[in-house]
């Protein structure tokens, strides 16, 4: 019998536990439109705590089961930092996913590429790659978890998204930073990981000008959320009150998907 893909072991981490609860997997996995996709990484992601032996997995999916996005906001701490690694584990070169394939992405030429702002913003005149490369840099080394079951450790660097914000005068109080970007994703995050220090707009990975197919020249890397949650080469950024949603969350997924 063919192995579900939920079921079968990523990143070298042991995945029994989650066959041992195909039942509350299959549950959630219905409830948060996973289709059959969770992995032990995402589950420790989405509760927020390490998950991985029995127990642990059936209260964090009972845990899952009975939550929602205002509660999940509620209980984000903003001074709680995500794991990070050391540089010999980061994985090179990053590993590739979008809503096509690889042989459908199409390079953004950083030349024309300008950066649009929109919201309840002061500043909101658009940025050049220039204006970007000329703001502070900080770097992260963190794990990309995708609720497909597959993780890597990567090491991004770029502006903190709470310094950009800041310098063109957003109004930081506002509930929600949307993004849109080059190849028709759209995303958005809720302020308080906006403003959480590792949260960056990315334009390095490993030291080197992040390559096309990982989001050149500027794409958003959170460490306190699902890979879902960081679109790739973003052309607009609004800050607003209004939900905005995002591609795979109007198809159902989880919008906070994160810890
Ligand atoms: N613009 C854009 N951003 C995107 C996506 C996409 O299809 N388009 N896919 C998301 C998903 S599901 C994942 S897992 C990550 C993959 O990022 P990576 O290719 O750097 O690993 O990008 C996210 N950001
Ligand atoms: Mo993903």
């Amino acid at each position: 019998m063919k192995t579900p893909s939920a079921f079968r072991p990523t990143g070298g981490v042991d995945q029994t536990p989650l066959l041992e609860n195909r039942a509350l997997v299959e549950n959630v996995n219905r409830r948060m439109m996973l289709r059959g996709s969770l992995s032990l990484g995402a589950l420790s992601m989405l509760t927020g705590c390490t998950v991985s032996d029995n127990s642990s997995v059936q209260s964090a999916l009972q845990a899952v089961s009975g939550w929602n996005d205002r509660v999940q906001a509620f209980l984000f701490d903003q001074n709680r930092l995500a794991p990070t690694y050391s540089v010999a584990e980061v994985v090179k070169p990053p590993r590739f996913n979008a809503f096509y394939g690889p042989e459908d992405i199409k390079p953004v030429d950083g030349a024309r590429w300008r950066l649009e702002l929109a919201g309840l913003i002061k500043d909101r005149r658009s940025l050049t790659l220039e204006d970007i490369y000329a703001m502070p840099e900080e770097e992260v080394i963190i794990r990309h978890i995708c609720v497909e079951g597959w993780d890597y450790i990567g090491q991004w660097s770029g502006v903190p998204l709470r310094v950009f914000l800041e310098k063109v005068e957003a109004d930081v109080t506002a509930k929600y930073v949307a993004f849109l970007c080059a190849d028709g994703y759209w995303g958005s995050i809720d302020m308080p990981t906006a403003l959480h220090p590792q949260t960056l707009l990315a334009t390095k990975y490993a030291r080197e000008i992040v390559p096309d197919p990982f989001g050149y020249p500027l794409r958003l890397r959170t460490a306190t959320k699902l890979g879902f949650k960081n679109p790739k080469w973003i052309t607009s950024i609004e800050v607003t009150n209004e939900y905005r949603g995002g591609y795979w969350e109007d198809k159902g997924f989880n919008w906070f998907s994160g810890i």
